[in-house]
């Protein structure tokens, strides 16, 4: 990629630099100059714009030279936008109708036009907001289950998935932020590390000299770092998602590369525990119970959905070079590709409490943290959310081998929300 020629977007700009494309103008319109542009972008790395015309919406997403929320001195490639690309383009086909559609992408420019979700919002947003989506569980228990057993070689001809894990292999800034910001910084007094003081600087040491906490922590990064087992969408979070009542959406797969089936479903229950545990900290006095009481469904359903379904595929779509049915169907041992596919999940279980106790710990003590906790403005309530939310972490994560099912997991949560667990 030719970083010379790479020129930021702006507002202005917008109708110059796109109106030539004729896929942009037959969905927005001839004429650019009444094209309307206005950036969104809230997110910690790119810029991103909504373009409205007489025809409808776009959205142009561009990835700037830099980290956008430190600033210039922390450069980032612009090829995460080639990684994001590649990646929406295998999600579309593993989870059919789960991605915004791509209309164009400009790989010098680090740019990426694509559907305009509306009237969508961010997952994020509408759980603080105390809504309540009926299909997330269902949803995103399809899109992961479909693209991590997909993108394996459970389910992949392993030259097509070795020549993918090559591509994805040089994803390495982007790789290297998470082995650094989620695994490592939490754990010590990390430059950039942030969290609410003086509150929360109790449990903070308590946690950096836990012994079984940190040999987690770098057990989790471990797995992170050598488990090239799928191409995992690398950053799931609700800030990942867009949702209306009836769709749900996964969007900015640009931390996308081979690793652990458990990273993405673990990073995003850690977001459903995070906001079941801030649901006081927006309303007081019991009023977001009924939404408290939503998250934890939303985790059993999500579970139970991911289960039944890569369960279904390991008995229809298994034709990878793991676990062939040569060695077990087609001798008659059903039970034998069952026993697999019992350890199989089983040990996917053990790590995503270890990888969402650690994101939880990283969202609340290390640089990029979560709109759910930050948007509580009083500094004393929004602590106890937080200290709550990281016992439950630490716990989590260092038990993870002794928690055996999603119920006994929101139950350790329920027990740490009423006090009775401290
Ligand atoms: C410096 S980037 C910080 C965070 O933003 C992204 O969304 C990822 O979560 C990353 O860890
Ligand atoms: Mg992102």
């Amino acid at each position: 990629m030719n970083a010379a020629s790479f020129e930021a977007l702006t507002v202005e700009s917008m109708g110059q630099r796109l109106g030539g494309l004729a896929a942009v103008r037959a969905r927005l319109g001839d004429d650019p100059s009444t094209w309307r542009t206005r950036e969104v972008g809230d997110g910690n790395l790119n810029l991103v714009f909504i373009v409205e015309g007489d025809r409808g919406g776009l959205v142009v997403k561009q990835a700037l030279p830099y980290v956008r929320l430190v600033g210039e001195s922390w450069p980032l490639p612009l090829k995460r936008s080639f990684f994001e690309y590649n990646a929406l383009t295998r999600q579309a086909k593993r989870a059919a109708g789960m991605v915004p559609e791509v209309f164009h992408f400009d790989e010098a420019q680090a740019l990426m036009v694509m559907e305009y979700l509306s009237p969508h919002v961010i997952l994020r947003r509408a759980l603080i907001d105390g809504r309540e989506l009926p299909n997330i569980a269902d949803d995103l228990a399809l899109f992961m289950a479909r693209n991590l057993f997909r993108g394996s070689d459970l389910g992949m001809d392993t030259r097509a998935r070795k020549a993918d894990l090559a591509l994805f292999a040089d994803n390495v800034e982007l790789c290297d932020i998470t082995e650094n910001l989620v695994f490592s910084d939490p754990y010590f007094e990390a430059e950039l590390n942030a969290h609410t003081t003086p509150q929360l600087d109790g449990i903070v040491a308590q946690l950096r000299g836990d012994r079984d906490l940190k040999v987690t922590a770098q057990r989790m990064k471990h797995l992170f770092a050598a488990r090239a087992e799928t191409l995992v969408h690398g950053d799931l979070h609700t800030g990942s998602i867009m949702v209306t009542d009836e769709d749900t959406r996964v969007i900015d797969p640009e931390f996308a590369f081979y690793g652990p089936m458990a990273l993405d479903v673990g990073m995003l229950f850690s977001n459903f525990w995070m906001s079941y545990f801030s649901q006081s900290g927006h309303e007081a006095g019991g009023g977001r119970a009924a939404m408290q009481t939503y998250l934890l469904g939303v985790l059993e359903r999500c579970w139970a959905g991911f289960r039944t379904e890569f369960s279904r595929l390991w008995r229809t779509e298994r034709n990878g070079i793991l676990y062939q049915k040569s060695l077990f169907e087609d001798r008659g041992d059903v039970l034998g590709a069952e026993q697999a596919l019992d350890e199989v999940l089983h040990e996917m279980w053990v790590d995503l409490l270890g990888f969402a106790g650690i994101e939880i710990h990283r969202r609340i003590l290390g640089l990029a943290h979560n709109a759910d906790f930050e948007t509580i403005e009083d500094p004393e309530i929004r602590a106890r959310c937080e200290t709550k939310a990281l016992l439950f972490g630490r716990q989590i994560a260092v038990n993870r081998a002794r928690i055996h099912s999603m119920t006994e997991a929101n139950a350790l949560a329920a027990l740490i929300e009423t006090g009775a667990a401290t």
